[in-house]
């Protein structure tokens, strides 16, 4: 056991046993009354999203009523979820948004 902490070998099986933590996209919600403008901001802001790539995000919900945000860890994917929907209800806007298991 001692041998093992000083050689590293039990933490890399601890390691190798251990899952990797599940995955959790955010998924953005298509509404016919947010303001495009308003939706590319808060993919910039919360998704740390440039300009146009927020801006194919906002127009792929758009068209097809749903779309990815982003794939993080379940706390960072409940947070940002909770943003969205916070600065959303702060201006008034209905967007959603959730978070779904990969
Ligand atoms: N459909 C909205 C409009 O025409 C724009 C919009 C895009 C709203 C993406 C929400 O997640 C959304 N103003």
């Amino acid at each position: 056991m001692a041998n093992q902490q000083q050689d590293g070998s039990l933490l890399e099986a601890v390691k190798t046993r251990l899952k990797p933590p599940p995955l959790y996209k955010v998924l953005l919600m298509n509404d016919d009354y947010t303001p495009m403008d308003f939706v590319v901001v808060v993919l910039q802001t919360v998704f740390a999203m440039g300009r146009e790539k927020a801006t194919q995000v906002m127009l792929q919900v758009h068209r097809e009523g749903m779309g990815v945000c982003g794939t993080y860890t379940r706390e960072v994917a409940a947070a940002k979820v909770d943003q969205v929907i916070d600065i959303a209800r702060k201006y008034q806007h209905p967007l959603q948004c959730t978070m779904e298991e990969t």
